[in-house]
């Protein structure tokens, strides 16, 4: 399944972004103190979602960990994202700070489940929705809808998506043992999101910093075998550093949602190098319930 959701992609988030303005009044408002919350790829969603908003000049935006949330902190909004509608800690929070003061939005691909009752706002990306495990289509879509929102989306973000499915991959990449993922602003979200995706679908060793942060200790780690992938704008100096280890620099000429279509590709194609079925992820399920 997962081959062919990843596929879909810029087809989705043309449609995530057609029903943004239709659903703006569930989503955050200008100014209003918002917190992003999710569990595992919708957490990364929810960080690249705070930073775009809060960049925008939109008002202040957090991203947690739905188990994380601070218990006691004061948003006018959360925006819960949630894929299945179903994962324990997102339904806990939820539950937690109804009746309160703080507007609940949950962004879902699945309409008939609990989540639906859980918030007071809900925006359904059914078209989205997977039946893999490893999520793509349905997390980049979510924020595909967000940057819509936000008025950061454009159609050369789709095109982007449409060159990222056909772009070859470096061969050398799947040859690398170990893979670092840097992002800075937004795109430390999608840096974490891009490990993750490696490690669920290849069972890769990866990592992800903020670019400034890789040389604070991380790029320790890295030999010939390593490839340091930048996802958005590399911070001058950096690049000759990480050439200097024998790593594989990697950066993209793409809108950084796209390079995440690189990776979602590379993720697939290391996991088939290696006799794995990203369809079957060693010890994962499609949502997490406690
Ligand atoms: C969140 C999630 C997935 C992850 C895993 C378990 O689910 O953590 O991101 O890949 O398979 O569930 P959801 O709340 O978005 O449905």
């Amino acid at each position: 399944h997962v081959a062919t959701e990843l596929a879909d992609q810029p087809e989705c988030w043309r449609r995530a972004a057609g029903i943004a303005a239709e659903h703006g009044a569930a989503l955050p408002q200008p100014g209003e103190r918002t917190a992003f919350v999710g569990c595992g790829t919708s957490y990364f969603m929810a960080q690249a979602a705070a930073a775009l908003r809060e960049g925008a000049g939109l008002g202040e935006s957090d991203a947690f960990a739905a188990s994380e949330f601070p218990a006691g902190r004061r948003y006018d909004r959360i925006v819960a994202l949630s894929r299945s509608g179903t994962t324990t800690e997102v339904l806990r929070l939820l539950d937690q700070v109804r009746g309160g003061a703080t507007r609940t939005t949950a962004i879902t691909g699945d309409p008939t489940t609990p989540v639906m009752q859980a918030a007071d706002d809900v925006v359904v990306l059914d078209f989205a929705d997977e039946r893999s495990v490893v999520q793509t289509r349905f997390a980049t879509s979510a924020l595909t809808l967000l940057r819509a929102h936000f008025g950061l989306h454009s159609d050369a973000v789709v095109e982007d998506a449409e060159l990222a499915l056909v772009e070859p991959l470096p061969p050398a990449l799947l040859a690398c043992t170990q893979f670092s993922f840097l992002g800075n602003g937004w795109t430390v979200g999608l840096a974490n999101e891009a490990a993750l995706k490696m490690r669920e679908a290849s069972l890769s060793w990866t990592e992800a910093y903020p670019a400034m942060e890789y040389r604070h200790g991380p790029i320790s780690i890295s030999t010939s075998g390593t490839a340091t992938w930048m996802i958005g704008q590399a911070p001058d100096g950096l690049e000759t550093e990480v050439h200097a280890t024998g790593a594989h620099w990697v950066t993209g000429g793409l809108d950084p949602l796209a390079e995440l279509v690189r990776i979602q590709r590379l993720a697939l194609a290391l996991a088939e190098a290696r006799g794995l079925d990203p369809d079957e992820p060693r010890h994962l399920s499609r949502s997490v319930i406690l």
